[in-house]
């Protein structure tokens, strides 16, 4: 699959708001894809969500501020033409690099299996970390179609690194069943998920202090979402996803964030801007209290 070239950036932003020294957001594309077992396409995810994200309202109306005024960057897209081992090593690398500025790091997959290096970085500075995962599946096989960094393992990766809380959960084999009462992670499934007034805060609970949030787009509905690579009924609304993303914001500290998944199909192109927007959303809520407001 051949990956089109960038030739935006993240949100069509005017120049001086683009700048890498002074943006306090970066924007990472990384068109990986190596390991999805249903659906292919999520590689060109990334060049989907930013060519979707120049049609965005740059004012946002509930937090009342314009966000972009935080300055978003947005990098040249990871090198993933290796082997799957390979690339999660350099991923693991360039994302040190990232965190290391102190900027927020946004990260556009591409498969989920790229989180699990990202989180390793963010758990080198930051010890009390742990993973909030927006998901319809568990994703914690030991290994999947012979690798232990398929797409459908990471969060097995990722509970070798920090402690996990999944939300929207409604996909998983026995042996994930079985195997997460044995693991530091706590599980949302998607069917015990009634009133958000009771749910959010529990999961706000379960949480450490620093928070790294990967968004697997299937978490939410595929009524909302249809173009990702493996569909499942009965996931999230807008509403309470953005409600949960508001919350831990403001309880805890997000650090960082991924949002993966998302498979560009023909005639579902609202699934790009949604999830543009949803990108949009998340990071006015972590710097809303940094965010003036602009009306009176
Ligand atoms: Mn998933």
């Amino acid at each position: 699959m051949s990956i089109p070239e960038f030739n935006f950036t993240f949100g069509g932003l005017p120049d001086e708001y683009t700048a890498f020294e002074t943006a306090r957001i970066l924007i990472w594309p990384v068109p990986f894809e190596a390991t999805t077992t249903f659906l292919k396409g999520t590689a060109l995810g990334p060049h989907a969500i930013i060519e979707a994200s120049r049609h965005l309202e740059l004012y946002d109306e509930e937090l009342d501020a314009e966000v972009y005024r935080l300055g978003i960057h947005t990098l040249p897209p990871a090198p993933v033409n290796a082997s799957l081992e390979e690339v999660i090593e350099r991923l693991y690398h360039e994302a040190r690099r990232w965190v290391e500025t102190g900027k927020f790091l946004c990260t556009l997959g591409g498969e989920h299996s790229i989180t699990s290096p990202i989180v390793r970085a963010f758990a080198e500075r930051y010890p009390d970390l742990s993973v909030l995962q927006i998901d319809a599946h568990a994703d914690l096989r030991q290994s999947y179609d012979g690798t232990p960094y398929s797409h459908a393992s990471v969060a097995a990766r990722l509970v070798e690194i920090c402690p996990v809380v999944q939300v929207g959960v409604r996909a998983l084999s026995l042996e994930e069943a079985r195997a997460r009462h044995q693991l530091p992670v706590t599980t949302f499934f998607a069917k015990d998920l009634h009133d958000p007034r009771a749910w959010i805060p529990q999961v706000v609970e379960c949480l450490s202090p620093q928070v790294y949030l990967t968004i697997d787009v299937d978490g939410l509905d595929p009524s909302l979402i249809p173009a990702t690579g493996t569909p499942e009924p009965g996931g999230l609304s807008w509403s309470e996803t953005l409600r949960l993303i508001r919350q831990v914001a403001e309880h805890r500290t997000i650090v960082g964030m991924d949002v993966t998944e998302l498979c560009p199909m023909p005639g579902h192109e609202a699934s790009n801007f949604i999830v543009a927007k949803l990108i949009y959303k998340a990071l006015g809520y972590v710097f809303h209290r940094e965010l003036p407001r602009e009306t009176p």
